[in-house]
């Protein structure tokens, strides 16, 4: 009887060894951080930041990072677009310096990254879910990555030379995974570096089969600016990324063919579906067949199309994201109970901003403020102040030396080009960045968003959008928050255009743009690709 008592006892003591770790011990140390960041989340889908939206489909524990933390208002990528945001996040310098300018270039694996940093600093670092960057990561003591954008159901997962394809669903994967490699390790040797990477939010919006119906009673608000007009605004006029003209029936808003029927509508690239096993295309169907109905039973045309490929598009990105969020639940969770939490930095971001429904659009590119902005949240007791609201510009340039300097490496971040804000988190100022720089390379490209760099400071954007245009945009943010109206031109804003421009040329010396980076491309390759697009997109329900 008393052994096994005392057996018990010690099954016990070794299922709970981290919430035996005294508490003090664990916060004495350089702090553990965390991570965590979906792909292409926009902070407008994040109840924390009071959108319309955020409210009718909640986050509650990506919120739970605001309360316990600090929440920010103004965090800007330097160039809206997955790899290259990867790049900079892991470099601390702009896309131009670290050679990673657009999706499908090489990352230069051997470059010094903050993981490999953390490592020199007694961090374990480890990076699970999606990588983009091409290669296979370095400075990482375990990571398992998705194969390229990753799948929702049924993703490969590599590790090492071994690419193995996992039953389930992409964000509770790599919640799962991640779990279990903080399970296993011991928080008491050393301090930790884990990058949570989710595919979700990302195109095509495929939800885990427990939310297909999940919004299904909701009627989101489309923006008013649904409908856009573009004046003087070409770029905007000439991309490719509109909601009821540009997404596919089948693979972006799931339509079937026919009433009656589930074979998908307009797919011209039918993997994602493709993957699932039989049992999970039933439950898919069975959810989307009475819609797919009713679809076809409306008879929609014009405006009324539009705007139900709207909710559409709204209803599964919101839908995504909610396994993304209890992902996090999950997360929080073990680290409070395990007591991991008050010596843990928790991140929350995206790669970049998103659109929903914007201007009319799907994805980021631009520079106008949803894809610029990401959203950013970050809880750490005792160093950030709960409930704190930060309006100081950051930019993902930043992530990296901040980190490096809570976790007591300051020397590390030197060689980079963003800067600890570190004093702003802990709440001794709010000055930061007077102006911050983007700069967008990935033309001609999915979307046909063109090349474009520009200068931001807190009411004002420049916007330059060169390569096959030469236009130039003002906005006063304070005036036109949505970017309608383009005031280049406008005579009351003369002295400030001029202090913007010199504002931008100041910071292309600074950061060392060159000459390299205003490269154009030949306007044959430039048609072509306007050409390709317009074929594989067919015609367009309209
Ligand atoms: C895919 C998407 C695009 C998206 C790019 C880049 N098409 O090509 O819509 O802009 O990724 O996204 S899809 O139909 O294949 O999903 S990023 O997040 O990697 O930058
Ligand atoms: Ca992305």
């Amino acid at each position: 009887m008393r052994t096994g008592w005392i057996l018990a006892g010690l099954v016990l003591v070794l299922a709970c060894k981290q919430q035996e770790k005294p508490k003090e011990e664990v916060a004495k140390g350089p702090p553990n951080i965390i991570f965590i960041m979906s792909d292409d989340h926009a902070f407008q889908a994040i109840s924390a930041y009071g959108h319309e939206l955020g409210k009718l489909a909640p986050t509650p524990n990506i919120d739970r990072i605001a309360k316990n933390g600090a929440i920010f208002q103004n965090n800007f990528c330097t160039n809206s677009i997955c790899g290259p945001s990867r790049a900079v996040i892991l470099t601390g310098k702009h896309s131009h310096i670290n050679g990673f300018r657009m999706n499908g270039e090489r990352f230069d694996n051997s470059q010094p990254t903050l993981p490999k940093h953390l490592k020199k600093l007694g961090y374990e670092t480890a990076i699970i879910g999606k990588w983009h960057l091409h290669g296979q990561p370095t400075g990482f003591d375990h990571w398992e990555i998705l194969n390229d954008q990753g799948n929702y159901y049924n993703p490969e997962f590599i590790q090492g030379e071994d690419t193995t394809v996992v039953e389930g669903y992409a964000t509770d994967l790599i919640t799962e995974k991640s779990l279990e490699w903080l399970k296993q390790r011991d928080s008491l040797k050393q301090p930790f570096y884990l990058m949570v990477h989710h595919k979700a939010p990302h195109r095509n919006w495929m939800p885990a089969l427990r939310h297909l119906n999940v919004y299904d009673s909701i009627t989101f608000p489309l923006p008013d600016t649904y409908f856009p007009e573009f004046v003087a605004q070409q770029a905007a006029a000439e991309q490719q990324q509109t909601i009821y003209k540009d997404m596919y029936e089948g693979h972006d808003l799931k339509l079937s063919k026919a009433h009656g029927s589930t074979e998908l509508a307009h797919n011209p690239w039918t993997t994602d579906f493709e993957r699932m096993t039989p049992e999970q295309r039933k439950i898919w169907d069975e959810a989307y067949l009475p819609k797919n109905n009713a679809f076809w039973e409306a008879n929609l045309h014009g405006r009324e199309l539009a705007e139900w490929k709207g909710q559409r598009y709204l209803h599964e990105y919101l839908a995504t994201v909610k396994a993304v969020d209890e992902g996090i639940g999950k997360i929080l969770d073990y680290l409070e109970e395990t007591g991991l939490d008050e010596n843990t930095l928790v991140v929350y971001t995206s790669d970049q901003g998103f659109y929903l429904g914007e201007h009319g659009w799907f994805d980021k590119r631009f520079m106008y403020e949803e894809s610029m902005k990401m959203p950013l949240l970050m809880q750490l007791p005792g160093v950030i102040k709960p409930g704190t609201k930060i309006d100081a510009m950051v930019q993902n340039l930043d992530f990296a030396p901040t980190f490096l300097d809570l976790a007591g490496g300051t020397q590390y971040a030197s060689e980079m080009q963003g800067r600890s804000f570190r004093d702003v988190l802990e709440g001794a100022t709010n000055e930061f960045n007077d102006a911050v720089y983007y700069h967008y390379y990935d033309f001609p490209a999915f979307h046909m968003v063109k090349r474009q760099y520009g200068v931001r400071t807190e009411r004002y954007k420049l916007i330059h959008f060169y390569d096959d245009i030469d236009a130039w945009e003002f906005y006063d943010l304070e005036k036109d928050p949505k970017e309608q109206h383009n005031a280049i031109n406008d005579e009351e804003y003369k002295d400030i255009i001029t202090a913007m421009h010199k504002k931008l040329d100041s910071l292309q010396t600074y950061y060392k743009v060159t000459e390299k980076e205003f490269e154009t491309t030949p306007k044959e390759k430039v048609d072509k690709t306007y050409e390709a697009f317009k074929k594989l997109r067919g015609t367009p329900i309209q």
